[in-house]
């Protein structure tokens, strides 16, 4: 309920005649004056009733995820605490710096834009969290997010066109008045204490760009589950975003300390906590990049090769929704513009990689890219190769190896070849030849990764 408190006038004051009659005149007000509420005493029902699914129509028409499940949760429902058990008993620094925490929206469902908001007040100690700056990316009803200024914190800006993720979130960076942004996706919960490790670790080091281990709420019955610790980030050729599982080595490796960062050479991009005076130093976004996509691996070879690194933080834990599909068109074309701004800014001559992987990129118009070369340059960056050699979990069979259109898998002109079909046959090089079944072909991202077992040089 909301704590009104009484302030009183003495009669006399001339302030209202009819309170003349009254020994002195009171009236109710709000504790500031700021016409904010705790997130406790927003009206959810009034909110979120406003755009509720209407029988008959497809819950899954505007968000690509089920909005009648989401639209039922609590603003502040429980989710299970999905850390390892370490982290419950550690204690983390007193004196961390506060942050601003930009989240960037474009038609959200306004239960899992209210549910991103409130977990952060709610998840985080007060004093950690600085403002929550909402960037609404030319949103169809601006309610959504101008009703969300209302809660204590939440501080709301809105684009008058559409600007795509990275514009909008270095708007919300530029805003920011606190010396660390944390970036939030606009469909997220944060869990128990996920914003200490994270601030922690920059604190330290404000070149580490670090990012919570993702948990997943499921997008058709909106439960949430706990992801593995054990995924790095990572991408194929065709530099789409994955995630890869630790060697077996690496898991060992993580058994005495199982809450220890993990380095990682690629960060999905939607959650992640860095320093602000770092983002500008570092070139913030690429500011021509559109709409979305392209993004995280921009900034992760950005990171690591202008000597920065990135890691994922296993007692740091935040929810999102996973979707199948974009819920919002891409005017002006798709991500590969963007994809590609990456590829010629950041990858010397390992950008033939991704053309050989999609080959219908070498048509697609990218602009400009003389600033953020010149940028690079100014940085001291160093090259892919050194990226990939430091990031060794990296298809390194691609590397030193050529795919080709076939799918052979080919060192110069010579293919790998089984010399007999014994077990444990010796594999060599040898001229490839068509059709010749002795030679290893890429049939699938595991044979890939079996080729790189046998020849990895790192
Ligand atoms: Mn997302």
């Amino acid at each position: 309920m909301l704590k009104y408190q009484r302030y009183c006038v003495p009669q006399g004051a001339g302030l209202l005649h009819s309170a003349a009659v009254l020994s002195e005149f009171c009236v109710c007000l709000l504790p500031t004056n700021t016409g904010k509420v705790k997130w406790q005493d927003f009206d959810q029902d009034l909110y979120i009733g406003a755009t509720v699914v209407r029988p008959g129509q497809d819950p899954y028409a505007r968000n690509k995820f089920n909005q009648v499940e989401s639209d039922k949760l609590r603003m502040d429902r429980n989710v299970p605490d999905t850390r390892h058990d370490h982290c419950r008993h550690k204690q983390w620094k007193s004196d961390l710096p506060s942050s601003s925490v930009v989240i960037t929206f474009h038609n959200e469902a306004r239960s899992a834009l209210l549910r991103t908001v409130v977990s952060v007040l709610k998840k985080s100690p007060a004093h950690l969290v600085k403002e929550i700056i909402l960037v609404d990316d030319y949103s169809d009803n601006s309610e959504d997010g101008a009703l969300l200024g209302k809660i204590e914190k939440v501080r709301v800006l809105r684009n008058d066109r559409r600007e795509g993720l990275m514009r909008s979130r270095v708007r919300g960076a530029d805003a920011a008045t606190a010396g660390v942004l944390t970036f939030l996706d606009s469909h997220c919960e944060c869990n128990e204490h996920w914003l200490e490790p994270l601030l922690e670790r920059v604190a330290e080091d404000k070149k580490r760009v670090v990012s919570p281990i993702i948990d997943v709420i499921n997008m058709d019955n909106f439960q949430y589950v706990g992801a593995s610790a054990d995924l790095k980030g990572g991408f194929d050729w065709n530099l789409v975003f994955k995630w890869d599982y630790m060697t077996l080595e690496q898991r060992r490796a993580r058994q005495g300390n199982p809450i220890a960062p993990i380095k990682t050479p690629m960060i999905a991009g939607g959650l992640f906590v860095m320093d602000k005076n770092y983002f500008e130093e570092l070139g913030k976004y690429d500011m021509m990049m559109d709409v979305w996509g392209g993004e995280n691996l921009e900034i992760s070879f950005r990171v690591w090769q202008c000597g920065g690194s990135l890691e994922i933080i296993p007692c740091s834990r935040v929810g999102h929704v996973f979707r199948k599909q974009h819920p919002y068109t891409f005017p002006g074309g798709s991500g590969t513009v963007n994809t590609r701004r990456a590829a010629e800014v950041w990858m010397d001559e390992f950008k033939n990689f991704y053309y050989a992987a999609v080959p219908s990129a070498r048509n697609v118009p990218y602009g400009n890219i003389q600033s953020r070369l010149e940028m690079k340059k100014r940085l001291g960056c160093k090259p892919f190769k050194w990226y990939l050699e430091n990031n060794v979990e990296i298809f390194l069979c691609l590397q030193e190896w050529a795919l080709t259109k076939d799918k052979s898998v080919k060192h110069m002109d010579l293919c790998l070849t089984v010399v007999d079909r014994s077990a444990g046959s010796q594999i060599k090089l040898q001229g490839c030849r068509e059709n010749d079944s002795r030679q290893v072909r890429k049939m699938s991202p595991k044979a890939c990764d079996h080729v790189q077992s046998m020849g990895g040089s790192q």
